[in-house]
């Protein structure tokens, strides 16, 4: 795979979401991560080449650009081949099961573990 580029602020709540998601599915490896400033009042010009918003996060892989992190995250979670973070449909998006495995839960529980 193309080496990935996510712009990101380790402030944004938004751009950490994305970055847990790159981290569970390791995919996080395989991505430069450009720590970037940005607000309403200081527009950053390399991100708004990416995003036409200049929002953070934004991803640019394989000469695309994804922008809006349940985007990003749904691309990620596609692309790596382990049971997926996010299913789509079915019990599992709504079900306890699937909020179980969420990520965030592992990591506020603090052990790693996903699942009970
Ligand atoms: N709906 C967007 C929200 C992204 C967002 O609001 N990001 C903030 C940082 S937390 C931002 O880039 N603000 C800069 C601006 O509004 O110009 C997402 O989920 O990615």
């Amino acid at each position: 795979m193309a080496k990935m580029k996510l712009y990101y602020s380790p402030g944004s709540p938004y751009a950490r979401k994305v970055r847990i998601v790159a981290m569970e599915t390791k995919l996080d490896k395989k991505m430069e991560m450009v720590n970037v400033a940005v607000s309403p009042i200081a527009p950053n010009a390399d991100v708004e080449k990416h995003n036409p918003i200049g929002k953070i996060p934004a991803l640019s892989v394989k000469g695309m650009d994804l922008f809006d992190s349940p985007v990003i995250c749904e691309y990620l979670d596609n692309q790596h081949k382990g049971r997926k973070l996010l299913p789509r449909k079915g019990r599992d998006r709504w079900g306890g099961f699937a909020s179980r495995r969420w990520p965030t839960a592992c990591l506020a529980r603090g052990d790693g573990r996903y699942g009970r």
